[in-house]
């Protein structure tokens, strides 16, 4: 029978979906994973003074996992080095904050080869393989090297960026034409599958094929949008559990009769943090009356914290955030609740449910999941307001919540003040169509049609090296 494969860098799926993993991938895996007969392959998030190709296979919520360590160096160079020091700032638009050194790139193609080395024998001729995101992307190359036949996928999870950005990758050609050994690549959205083609058509010489393939290199593939989506119906039970009404009650207590506005990251420069942190204190600033009368809970869970811009970017919060209580606080009142730790899922989904108003404003996002977990959370007869930020790959799925643009603190001002004097007729309104979407285009719909189109290539599209 044949089982899907799938390889990311790092495996971590709850042992317990009220409490979950912090961070997009581990969430939208490990649901796309309950339901399948499946192997999830990666890093255990454990360090060890040497690398060893002992794999540990064990089960864990519901998924089977397979789990390798890394050393102490595979991590600097790899993953705290290639991985999110060079490529996660340039494919979120930063390039002031991208290093380039030759031991990231050489730590990430040993990493990609000790996994492609490891996984190799767990991999039947029948199973299907879908590797996943910025971590893995030589992955399908090192496979097909070590005469691997089978049906390859790659999704990307984060943005793609624009041709102009990518070249100042060093070794961009090598990057990209190694995705030409998938079968398949999905990004998150069309504009993220337009910014690949483009770079292939103008940089790479390729080709679109009458057949909607596209060739470069010798080699045939197929790019497409698979946007992601949650597990709706999961948080939906979430929202309404027993944790989730102490957590609502809890927020609603302390709020005192204030509307309260949410907003639940990563603290992660993408995110927006500190725009958002600029345009709320605009809000403030431009409507004294709303002051005294509303409160902006911040979740910001530290992550990455190795790397010295998610240092300066928590150091930044903490002052910024001193600084609009200290400006704007009276004795009884704190217009800002800023918190460095994370929730259960559970826990959040009630405080989502609490919010009049969810605040996703990133920079520059491949999807967020933030977005839809705070709509699938609300009171279907008095649903809060989600303002989404116009950089979120979510934005091209959920038209009906406020868009703006996040660089534009006046704009983010007004939209807050226009979902908080919202009348109950219009957030019905928008909350139903997007709740439609959420629910239509959740995670299994996300992994069935992936899955679906991998397999379709079996028969007739198989990638041909072309003369
Ligand atoms: C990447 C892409 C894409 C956050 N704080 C807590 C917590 N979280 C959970 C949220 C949500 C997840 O982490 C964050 O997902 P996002 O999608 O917002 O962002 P990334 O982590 O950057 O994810 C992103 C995603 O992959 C999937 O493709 O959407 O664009 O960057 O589920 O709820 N969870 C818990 N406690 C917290 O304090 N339990």
């Amino acid at each position: 029978m044949s089982r899907l494969i799938v390889i990311s860098n790092r495996v971590n799926p709850p042992a317990d979906t009220a409490v979950a993993s912090v961070g997009g991938l581990a969430m939208a895996l490990s649901a796309a994973l309950r339901q399948e007969n499946g192997l999830w392959f990666g890093w255990s998030g454990k360090v060890t003074p040497r690398f060893s190709n002992q794999i540990a296979i064990q089960r864990i919520g519901g998924v089977t996992v397979a789990l390798i360590n890394l050393e102490q160096q595979d991590l600097q160079e790899y993953y705290n080095g290639y991985a999110n020091k060079t490529l996660w700032p340039l494919f979120h638009h930063r390039p002031d904050l991208v290093a380039f050194e030759r031991s990231f790139d050489e730590g990430y193609s040993r990493v990609n080869q000790r996994f492609a080395n490891t996984v190799f024998p767990l991999i039947e001729p029948d199973d299907i393989v879908w590797v996943h995101d910025y971590h893995m992307i030589p992955m399908g190359k090192r496979l097909r090297e070590k005469g691997l036949k089978n049906r390859i996928g790659f999704f990307l999870h984060i943005p793609w960026p624009a041709p102009a950005l990518l070249t100042t990758l060093p070794r961009h050609q090598e990057l990209v034409e190694s995705l030409f050994d998938y079968d398949l690549i999905g990004l998150q959205n069309e504009e993220n599958a337009n910014s690949l083609i483009e770079y292939i058509l103008q940089v790479a010489d390729g080709k679109m094929l009458p057949d909607g393939r596209i060739s470069a290199y010798g080699k045939t593939t197929s790019i497409k949008a698979f946007p992601i989506g949650i597990d709706a119906r999961e948080f939906m039970e979430a929202s309404t559990s027993q944790k989730a009404r102490e957590y609502y009650e809890l927020m609603r207590y302390s709020s005192a009769g204030r509307k309260l506005i949410v907003g639940v990251d990563r603290l992660d420069y993408s995110k927006g943090l500190e725009e958002r942190f600029v345009a709320y204190d605009q809000f403030l600033r431009n409507h004294p009356d709303y002051q005294g009368n509303v409160f902006f809970l911040q979740i910001a869970t530290p992550s990455r914290g190795e790397v010295n811009a998610y240092q300066s970017i928590r150091e930044k919060l903490d002052s910024m955030s001193g600084h609009i209580n200290g400006e704007h606080a009276t004795v009884d009142w704190v217009p800002l609740r800023y918190v460095n730790r994370s929730y259960r899922r559970d826990e959040l989904a009630g405080i989502y449910r609490a919010a009049h108003v969810g605040l996703v404003t990133p920079l520059r996002d491949g999807m967020n999941l933030v977005a839809k977990e705070y709509i699938a959370a609300q009171d279907p007869e008095d649903p809060g307001v989600l303002i989404l930020s116009e950089f979120a790959g979510a934005a091209a799925q959920m038209k009906d919540a406020l868009i703006v643009n996040p660089f534009d603190r006046e704009t983010v001002a007004e939209a807050i003040r226009e979902a908080l004097a919202m009348p109950l007729r219009e957030r019905i309104a928008r909350y139903e169509a997007l709740m439609h979407g959420v629910v239509t285009d959740d995670v299994v719909a996300w992994r069935d049609n992936f899955v679906r189109e991998l397999k379709s290539l079996d028969q007739n599209n198989k990638p041909s090296v072309v003369s």
